[in-house]
């Protein structure tokens, strides 16, 4: 399927109505992730918001960054959610209990895992873009990456280590939570060793009463574990080597590691362009290293029959073999011509964007061909808007414009409609979850611009 240009008058409403939903979704300093259903600041999601506020203001897109890097972990991890105010948000910051942690940070509560590194992706787009503006906005960049570099590389640091602590080049998450992709397939066996005990304190949902349909939202027994995993997490004061030793859910994600190694990467060119992390501080070869290793650990995944990097199950040792987009990992870390070809190919074709079902061919969660597909359940087969972002940054990234720009001129398309939804109806092309999405809004400023 060929997909055209959005006119000039479409370019143009699409680009207002975003900016629009993200000044509403905006609280000051930060931005909720959705109006509703997700009314606080979420790690990644600030990575993409802020990427797309830059199109539009680079201090505030650089203060979008400065507020989470406030809710970071004296460990260095940055937590996947920052709680400014009391909602109705559940687990809100009462259940997460993060006071038991001495690693938590002083000024705000936070939840107590953590979420895909996105953020220096960001930063450094932000960062080129404020370059080609020049003036101010290329100074205060500059002058923000300087200020913040420390911070990024602890961040990384430490998912290289409190997450890899034996350098499998694989990052370690402790829930499906933390890969972003909560209830995808990816994590269906891990999760059948996941047993709530009866000492679990009792809970009820609050996001179903956010949804027209809970179908399209993760079951209740998917959170009874998550609510469990969180408990484990509690019981060890968010100790990861403890929670290594007793926690159920331990799996090596290969879309975080592919993710780490292209932010280490990024983090090291910024250093050395800006002349910091050099010298005996090493920050910029630490963040080769780490690049190396993550990139190694994703290439070593990948299964020679089908293309696809996988997870691996770090409780059993066994790879976990699911078509999801996670699975084109390599795309996003590189380094390897034959494998980057072989999964552009594989992205574009009919398993994938370009399987005869979709309304559009943009990237699906899961591979319609796949007995694994459900179109309405958030991360088992929708699209969600981010992802494809990131598949078609990737494109770019390795050379691929064409293909860039297919799954660019095709995310447009989805989102003609300016719901700015949380995900997709693949094969229909309805809107699912929340509406108004500031990530959603955010790459669609970023395709526009
Ligand atoms: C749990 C905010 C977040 C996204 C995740 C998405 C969803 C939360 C939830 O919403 O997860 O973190 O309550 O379902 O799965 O990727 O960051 O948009």
């Amino acid at each position: 399927m060929t997909v055209s240009q959005p006119s000039a008058v479409e370019v143009g409403l699409m680009a207002g109505r975003a900016g629009y939903v993200l000044r509403a979704n905006d609280r000051g300093r930060f931005t909720v992730a959705s109006p509703t259903l997700y009314p606080h600041m979420w790690s990644w999601d600030a990575g993409f918001v802020a990427l797309g506020i830059a199109t539009v203001s680079v201090p505030r897109a650089l203060d979008e960054l400065r507020t989470l890097l406030t809710g970071q972990w004296a460990t260095g991890m940055i937590p996947h959610i920052l709680f400014h105010s009391p909602s109705d948000y559940f687990p809100g910051p009462e259940r997460w209990r993060t006071q038991v942690a001495a690693a938590r940070p002083p000024e705000v509560l936070t939840s107590g895992i953590c979420q895909p590194p996105i953020h220096v992706i960001a930063l450094s787009r932000i960062l080129h873009d404020a370059r080609r503006r020049g003036g101010t906005d290329q100074q205060l960049a500059e002058d923000f990456v300087r200020e913040t570099f420390d911070q990024w590389l602890a961040w990384h640091q430490y998912l290289a280590t409190a997450r890899d602590p034996y350098s499998y080049g694989l990052v370690e998450i402790h829930h499906g939570w933390e890969s972003g992709m909560d209830d995808s397939p990816r994590w269906d066996v891990p999760y059948a060793n996941v047993h709530p005990q009866p000492d679990m304190p009792p809970f009820v949902r609050a996001d179903l009463a956010h949804v027209a349909d809970p179908s399209q939202r993760p079951s209740d027994a998917e959170y009874a574990r998550y609510l469990w995993l969180l408990e484990q997490k509690v019981r060890v004061r968010y100790d990861d080597a403890a929670y290594r030793s007793t926690g159920d859910f331990v799996v090596g994600d290969v879309l975080v590691s592919a993710l780490l190694a292209a932010a280490s990467d990024l983090l090291a060119d910024m250093g050395e362009e800006l002349g910091i992390g050099g010298g005996s501080s090493g920050g910029v070869e630490q963040s080769r290293a780490i690049a190396r290793r993550f990139r190694t650990g994703v290439l070593r995944s990948v299964d020679p029959d089908t293309g696809l990097a996988r997870d691996l199950d770090l409780r059993t040792g066994n790879w976990l073999e699911v078509e999801s987009a996670a699975g084109f990992a390599p795309l996003l870390c590189g380094g390897d011509e034959a494998v980057t070809r072989r999964q552009r190919d594989l992205l574009l074709g009919p398993r994938w964007c370009g399987h005869s079902r979709l309304r559009w061919p943009v990237v699906p969660s899961v591979s319609p061909a796949s007995a694994d597909f459900r179109e309405r359940t958030y991360w088992r087969g929708p699209q969600w808007p981010v992802l494809n972002w990131l598949m078609a940054w990737a494109l770019n990234r390795s050379g691929e414009q064409e293909a860039a720009n297919q799954l660019r001129l095709a995310g447009l398309s989805q989102l003609i409609d300016c719901d700015f939804a949380e995900y997709y109806e693949p094969v229909t092309g309805e809107t699912l979850g929340s509406r108004d999405q500031s990530w959603t809004a955010a790459i669609a400023l970023d395709f526009l611009a």
